[in-house]
């Protein structure tokens, strides 16, 4: 039986009427995303149509998850929200704080020694407040989200932004800073501002060496990093029902990569094949009830150049496999352009690691088409050029893929088995000799690879490919390998050639785990306690952040003008700082250390304008914070793309920024950093950027006259006393100009409204 099937058959008794109302409130047929957003506005039965890229509506979301790196903060912050219960289901998950080192066994029980504080905080108040707990090993969120809660039809929301990989199940699932999260869990809406619509056609069908990847790594390339934002894509044709169930959540996963809301695909028989094994035959059962409201109308797919507000047409028969990358994972280049690529930008040829895992990979097909490469190597007598690692996605797999012989055909490799969880996808990996700073590349079947994030190395260049290419270059030793056209020589010398990977969607055995890490949560939590040590370097209670003063704010220096990429990763950055996240104060000690200075580009050193001084940027921050001095930072483009780490937020405002001024934000960072009660500003006039100047004071004309849809002034005072103003835009409405006004958002819970 599935979990919350009540919940389930809830959300479908209420599905047919509210969607039939709102077809006839916007008065055409309707796309899969409109059905599933108007049959989850927060007010029940719609009422009125809303305008895509507009309206702010709000939503009520039926679940929510959390990971351990970003559920700490959440649930620091929902203990102050006063509630004795979550209000939906939702779930806790232990994966991203394992350090890949060794392999599994050892790894895990390090992991358990070195972060018990924090996994015993997660446990405790997960018991305490009715949430689900998964324990460390149990295997990744959005796998275990995909594995046991994604319904079709549903919308979730997920303190991590790739809790869009729910997509590949017909949801709305959405990533979202942890503050969100308590307002959902805490029995508030959700809000959103309505999205617009991108529709992918696929036509032909995936063959040979493509795979559900390649959509999504040339989607990538297609839209760049920004090209979803603010958009919700809709998968659908021929090509989307002739994939897997989990090769969808691979494409919607990555969604994230390209700044979209979320994306998905409609209910159809992969989706039916993957709940019936995974133990959801229940969930098939109350979808096929309402199957219609569980995909877009006909006639939207049938014309779908007059529902969407983009349109891209993918051929998969014509469709190649992708290599994304170095450092973005939009810069896209099909394998039979590779040897130009490499060689023309001077990209290191050898392939040092494969990576297989991650939450976008780690299906069961994922595994077994990597394994059918790896089994012909050893068939055709190569010893793999590159060390290879794996990371399955949950214990589910792990052990469903152990018993199918999968596991012992990887070690035949040499391939070391790390923990079911992130590992060095998020840069929990140990690796030899990455403080060297030699330039490498590496390959990997993740989905993002900013510089540094795998393992601290800022000349590592690492490319993002499917699961069957990652072991195929691996195993040849060279980026530039072709398996559909390039030979290889195996150990006698002999030219052999690769035949194209195959393998099972789903196990025909059927999945099986003997202990998947599950801890229900105790039914009355009332008794149980959550300590946190006072003097813990790991865990800080939260102290409400002070409202703001009603003035103007003046004086304020310029902390830093971040030059070009500055992602959540280079505000925040993860990795061995992972560990204080649940200590705001020890975190804030990487604020924006990865952001390069737009006046030396230098990372971490920034002019004291009290001393003149380059100094690191928390030290320079921290003693203008001991002086009272306000802030603001100054950013490019899509600046905070990537995860939705509210510590990006959270840090400068704890340390005394109070405004961030970018040519363009990504979805989730800005609305972070509006819950934090932080100013959001972009520029109206993007070239205004250039007339920052490094010694600048700055003053905020008419603060006080802060207003939904009106602009703000801001008075930049150079060095010789000559001045700028710079008009800046903002998409406060007045609920979140409220935020502000109170400190924070999570005040404003706290104080009941
Ligand atoms: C990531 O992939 O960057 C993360 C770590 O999963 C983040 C969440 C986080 O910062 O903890 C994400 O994608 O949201
Ligand atoms: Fe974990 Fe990587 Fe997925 Fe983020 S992207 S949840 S770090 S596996």
């Amino acid at each position: 039986m599935a979990f919350d099937i009540d919940m389930i058959r809830k959300v479908y008794d209420t599905i047919p009427a509210r969607v039939d109302k709102a077809r006839e409130l916007v008065g055409r047929p309707l796309t899969l995303s409109e059905k599933i957003l108007y049959a989850h506005l927060w007010e029940g039965m719609p009422s009125k149509k809303f305008t895509r890229s507009k309206d702010y509506v709000d939503f009520a979301p039926d679940r929510v998850a959390c990971q351990d790196a970003t559920a700490q903060m959440a649930l620091l912050q929902f203990m102050h929200a006063g509630k004795e219960k979550v209000a939906v289901p939702t779930t806790v998950h232990c994966d991203h704080l394992i350090l890949a080192k060794v392999g599994a066994e050892k790894d895990l029980a390090v992991a358990n020694t070195q972060s018990k504080e924090v996994f015993d905080f997660l446990s405790s108040v997960s018991n305490k407040y009715g949430i689900g707990f998964w324990k460390p090993g149990s295997g990744i969120i959005h796998q275990i989200v995909l594995e046991n809660y994604a319904f079709p039809g549903g919308m979730m929301i997920g303190t991590d932004s790739h809790t869009v990989n729910a997509g590949g199940l017909g949801m709305l699932a959405i990533g979202v800073g942890g503050a969100d999260a308590v307002d959902v869990m805490s029995g508030m809406s959700w809000e959103l501002k309505f999205p617009k619509l991108i529709g992918v056609k696929l036509t032909g069908k995936l063959n040979g060496w493509t795979a559900p990847k390649d959509v999504i790594l040339k989607v990538a390339d297609i839209l760049t990093v920004k090209g979803g934002t603010g958009a919700i894509v809709e998968y659908f044709g021929e090509g989307a029902t002739s994939m897997s169930c989990t090769g969808k959540g691979t494409i919607c996963n990555m969604g994230a990569e390209i700044g979209a809301t979320t994306s998905t695909f409609g209910y159809d028989d992969s989706m039916r094949r993957y709940l019936t094994a995974t133990g959801r035959a229940d969930v098939v059962e109350a979808a096929d009830k309402i199957a219609d409201y569980l995909t877009a109308d006909a006639e939207v797919y049938a014309n779908p150049e007059h529902y969407f507000d983009q349109l891209i047409e993918i051929n998969l028969s014509e469709l190649e496999p992708y290599i994304n990358g170095p450092f973005t994972p939009d810069r896209g280049t099909p394998v039979s352009k590779m040897k130009e690529e490499a060689a023309k930008n001077d990209w290191p040829i050898k392939v040092e690691w494969g990576l297989i895992g991650s939450c976008t990979n780690s299906s069961y097909e994922d595994m077994s088409r990597a394994v059918s490469i790896v089994n012909q190597a050893v068939e055709l007598g190569i010893t793999p050029k590159a060390e290879f690692g794996i990371n399955p996605g949950s214990e589910q797999i792990r052990y469903t893929i152990e018993r199918d012989g999968m596991i012992a055909a990887f070690e035949k490799m040499g391939t070391k088995v790390f923990t079911n969880a992130c590992g060095p996808c998020i840069g929990q990996w140990d690796r030899e000799g990455a403080d060297k700073g030699e330039k490498n590349t590496i390959v990997h079947s993740f989905n993002r690879n900013f510089s540094k994030r795998a393992d601290g190395n800022p000349n590592t260049h690492a490319f993002v490919t499917s699961p069957e290419m990652v072991a195929a270059l691996a195993i040849s030793g060279r980026l530039d390998f072709n398996p559909i056209t390039d030979k290889l020589l195996n150990d006698n010398g002999e030219e052999v050639m690769f035949k194209p990977p195959f393998g099972d969607e789903l196990p025909t055995k059927g999945f099986e785990v003997e202990d998947p890490g599950f801890q229900a949560p105790a039914t009355d939590g009332s008794s149980v306690n959550v300590v946190v040590n006072p003097d813990s370097s790991r865990l800080q209670l939260l102290e409400p952040f002070q409202p703001w003063n009603g003035q103007n704010i003046t004086g304020a220096k310029l902390l830093i003008k971040a030059f070009g990429k500055c992602t959540t990763d280079h505000i925040s950055m993860a990795g061995p700082w992972l560990r204080f996240r649940g200590h705001l104060d020890n975190i804030s000690n990487n604020m924006l250390i990865g952001a390069e200075n737009a006046f030396n580009n230098k990372t971490n050193s920034v002019k004291n304008q009290l001393t003149g001084e380059y100094q690191e940027v928390p030290a320079v921050q921290r003693q203008y914070k001991a002086a009272g001095i306000p802030s603001i930072v100054v950013g490019d483009q899509n600046y905070g793309e990537g995860s939705s780490r509210e510590h990006a937020a959270m840090e400068p405002r704890h340390l005394g920024v109070k405004a961030v001024l970018v040519k363009s934000f990504a979805r989730i960072h800005e609305t972070n950093l509006k819950k934090q009660g932080m100013l959001a500003l972009t520029f109206a006039n993007e070239a205004d950027y250039d007339k920052i100047q490094e010694d600048d004071t700055i003053n905020f004309l008419d603060l006080t006259e802060f207003a939904p849809g009106k602009q703000l002034t801001l008075e930049f005072v150079h060095a010789d006393g000559s001045k700028d103003i710079i008009m800046a835009n903002h998409t406060y409405n007045d609920s979140q100009i409220e935020w502000f006004k109170a400190g924070s958002a999570l005040n404003l819970i706290a104080a009941g409204k």
